[in-house]
């Protein structure tokens, strides 16, 4: 029994939920065991935000350590399928980290562009050894996506950013876990919003999953923005985004619309937190549940607590907080918030001493 449990574990996302995937016979079924991420109960977080029920799905398990593999090993097998020899992206770090990872596992070339000094250093580690050729531009991710829009309409180079549809194809897989694992939609999906693809490939999934008659509603949207990137919250572009959480350090989100829609016709909402906000809730994972997360990760869960400081939330609601990346692509940040204490003697009373025992 165990060993086939263990064999159905393996079986590649792509293959899993081909059926809601646009997969021909001609589409490779590439992998890298993406997907399958866990969904964990976080009770003790759920009583300090003061809510009934709250889940994460942890995304960070992902084989680059975020949700963008679900979409890029979509994205990557049609670029095969089509019979593209390079695919490009603009990065805040992890996109850029997922193409290359596939791109190598599949022999493809892979051109990225970040901004300069505004990327996680395990991000900026992980497009180098995995091959990618990387650019580093005076400027933004929204000039970043530009720039590689342009590139590739001018040359045979696939665009692996969330505008290629396929991309939102497969992130919506991770709304059909959270289904399967709850055997029900929750009530509540909190996210962060950057370039608002994954808020609008959820609402895709779910409503797809709803409309297949596997689930009974779909739950409320509740997107969260750092305060100094909210375009959406804002309602117009922001030329100089700024937050710490750079993987949300965007100013104009392509997915734009789709978000709005994802909020409104799930009658959830589009919020802003401060980077206040978003670095207690990513220390209180990491201290209350032991999960670390990367800092733009957490702002799902700062968000839900603002809702409920401000007698917005739903106290008996069930929440599910996606944490879209792992905590160690960041770890400077980390490491900054406290201070590392000076060396002791290598010696036990020296131990006892700092203890007090
Ligand atoms: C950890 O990698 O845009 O709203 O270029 O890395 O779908 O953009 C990353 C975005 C949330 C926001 N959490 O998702 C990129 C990039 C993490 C992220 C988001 C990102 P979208």
């Amino acid at each position: 029994m165990s060993h086939v449990s263990s064999l159905s574990r393996d079986v590649p996302l792509l293959e899993r939920y081909r059926q809601f995937l646009p997969i021909t016979d001609q589409t490779p079924i590439i992998t890298l065991h993406e997907g399958n991420t866990p969904l964990i109960n976080a009770p003790r977080l759920a009583a300090n935000l003061g809510v009934r029920e709250l889940w994460l799905k942890l995304e960070s398990m992902n084989p680059t350590g975020s949700f963008k593999d679900r979409g890029m090993v979509m994205a990557i097998a049609k670029a095969l399928e089509a019979g593209s020899k390079a695919v490009v992206c603009a990065s805040t770090g992890n996109t850029s980290a997922a193409a290359a990872a596939y791109a190598a596992r599949t022999g493809l070339e892979c051109i990225v562009v970040v901004p300069a000094g505004k990327i996680a250093l395990g991000k900026l580690a992980q497009a180098l050894m995995y091959g990618a050729k990387l650019l580093v531009i005076e400027g933004n991710f929204d000039q970043a996506l530009d720039m590689v829009r342009a590139l590739a309409e001018a040359h045979p180079i696939t665009l692996v950013n969330s505008v290629n549809p396929y991309r939102l194809e497969g992130q919506a897989t991770a709304a059909y876990e959270i289904c399967d694992a709850l055997g029900d939609v929750p009530d509540y999906l909190a996210l962060p919003v950057g370039n608002a693809g994954n808020i609008s490939a959820y609402w895709m999934g779910f409503q797809r999953y709803h409309a297949a008659h596997l689930v009974e509603s779909a739950p409320k949207m509740l997107g969260f923005q750092a305060s100094g990137s909210a375009p959406i919250v804002h309602g117009a572009p922001i030329a100089h985004p700024e937050t710490l959480a750079t993987a949300i350090r965007i100013g104009n989100p392509a997915s734009w619309q789709l978000a709005v829609n994802a909020r409104d016709e799930s009658g959830g909402l589009i919020d802003h937190v401060s980077d206040d906000e978003i670095v207690a809730a990513w220390r209180d994972l990491a201290a209350l549940e032991g999960v670390f997360c990367e800092p733009a990760s957490a702002a799902g869960v700062a968000g839900i607590r603002k809702l409920m400081r401000e007698g917005r939330g739903d106290a008996g609601g069930r929440y599910v907080a996606v944490l879209t990346g792992h905590g160690l692509k960041d770890p400077q940040l980390a490491v900054e918030q406290f201070t590392v204490p000076a060396p002791i003697p290598a010696e036990l009373d020296a131990l006892e001493r700092v203890l007090n025992l």
